[in-house]
């Protein structure tokens, strides 16, 4: 258990319990469920530096290993995202002569993969192999380790410093990050810049966007926080752009310290921070207190629906589904499985809650009444895909950032 934080040492302050959960992406096969895995999901701010992280924390091993469930490039809107950031990196940061890309949890490729067909030279680093392997299937050159300072310093060793240090949703899971960030100190060149776009702390607690905590997500940063992580390791934020993946992330460039000069938005966007109080004890108690009432609300319309005798089905499993269906306890009993397009989930149980996942043909088959959108930062490719499930009168569920029937 961690009271101390993980960036600057300070004190770390709890203020929501999500209770007993499984790993998110722990989905099992029916004899599994036996002997699962399950640790305590809180989150506390640091008293000096902000930095909102999980107090307990799961292994690397046990969370990322041979058979990592999630594939990046499952989604359109995911590989559009990634390709269209290769080719802005190609035409901006990469253009000198012989530039190299280190990318940080590179996964199936989803990025990089543009970066080896341009011919640049690159390396990912990535640790869960079965998702390395359908990389390198893609050209992709990767390292099968868990970045830290010692992998920094050899890849260094190897390749020559690095132009390009790159992160996607992935620097948020390394609780290490101490090592991470005297790691990239080490491989980045005087001139480089270490890119990394993560959850935004704002999404989750003004947006309510709760089901983003979870064991593999151990920091929940703000312009704030990763500003105070720069500046402790030689570092500086130069640049803080909003994104909407997931919801709504942000995508921080850290440059060595005076080595390029902030954008005049950082500023700005510190200064926002402050003014809306984000970490604030009070903004986040507060959003705890919301969280509560979601779950009521939403368990009372699940039951009732089902008092009604009318059916719900899952729509999406999604690492987010885990903290949902556990804290909320939603079994079969009110949900009897959820429908999701990736192979590797489809026959499995949800983490905790068991509920079974099968493939979107079962979604029409026939349709329910409800569908309870999991994914729901994926909606506008879901519906375009399920618009048949409308015109047969189905209605959606969200709970983010409150419940809600349409
Ligand atoms: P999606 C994952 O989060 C896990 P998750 C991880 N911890 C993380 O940080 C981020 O990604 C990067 C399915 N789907 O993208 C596919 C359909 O069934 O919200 C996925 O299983 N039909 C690494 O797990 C899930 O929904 C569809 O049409 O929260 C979406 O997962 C579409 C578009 C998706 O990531
Ligand atoms: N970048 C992709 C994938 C994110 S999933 C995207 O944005 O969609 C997070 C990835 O980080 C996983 O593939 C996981 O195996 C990898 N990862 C976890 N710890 C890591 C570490 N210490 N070093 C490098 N990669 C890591
Ligand atoms: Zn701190």
């Amino acid at each position: 258990m961690y009271t101390r934080c993980r960036v600057c040492g300070g004190k770390v302050g709890e203020f929501l319990d999500l209770g007993r959960q499984p790993t998110a992406n722990g989905f099992l096969l029916p004899h599994e469920v036996n002997r699962e895995f399950t640790f305590r999901l809180a989150v506390g701010a640091c008293a000096d530096c902000a930095l909102v992280q999980l107090i307990d924390e799961v292994s690397q091993e046990v969370r990322y290993h041979a058979g990592y469930r999630y594939h990046a490039s499952g989604s359109a809107s995911h590989r559009q995202h990634f390709e269209g950031n290769a080719r802005r990196l190609l035409a901006t940061e990469l253009g000198g002569s012989d530039p190299f890309i280190v990318e940080i949890g590179c996964n199936d490729g989803v990025m990089l993969a543009t970066v080896a067909a341009a011919g640049v030279r690159h390396l990912g680093v990535e640790p869960s192999t079965n998702v390395a392997d359908v990389a390198r299937s893609r050209g992709v050159r990767v390292l099968t380790e868990y970045f830290d300072a010692g992998t920094a310093a050899a890849i260094r060793a190897e390749h020559g410093p690095s132009n390009v240090i790159f992160g996607a949703n992935t620097i948020c899971h390394i609780a290490h990050i101490e090592s991470l960030m005297r790691g990239v100190d080490v491989l980045l060149t005087s001139d480089g810049v270490f890119i990394f776009e993560e959850p935004y702390l704002g999404t989750i607690v003004e947006g309510r966007a709760f089901d983003q905590i979870y064991d593999e997500h151990v920091f929940y940063f703000s312009v704030t926080s990763v500003a105070a992580m720069a500046e402790r390791f030689g570092l500086e934020l130069v640049d803080a752009e909003q994104i909407s993946m997931h919801g709504g992330e942000i995508r921080y460039t850290l440059a060595r310290a005076g080595a390029r000069v902030p954008a005049p938005g950082v500023a700005a966007l510190l200064a926002d921070e402050q003014a809306r109080r984000l970490s604030a004890p009070d903004t986040l108690e507060e959003f705890g207190r919301h969280v509560e009432r979601v779950r009521d609300e939403l368990v009372t319309l699940l039951r009732q629906i089902r008092a009604d005798g009318l059916r719900v089905v899952g729509y999406g499993a999604p690492g987010k589904a885990s903290t949902v269906t556990n804290y909320c306890r939603i079994g079969s009993d009110l949900v009897p499985f959820v429908c999701d397009s990736t192979p590797s989930k489809q026959g499995h149980l949800l983490p905790g809650s068991h509920l079974p996942v099968r493939a979107p043909e079962a979604f029409a088959d026939p349709y329910p009444d409800y569908a309870l959108l999991f994914a729901w930062n994926h909606a506008e490719e879901i519906m375009a895909k399920e618009q048949g499930f409308r015109e047969a009168g189905g209605r959606w569920i969200r709970f983010v950032p409150e419940v809600r029937v349409d």
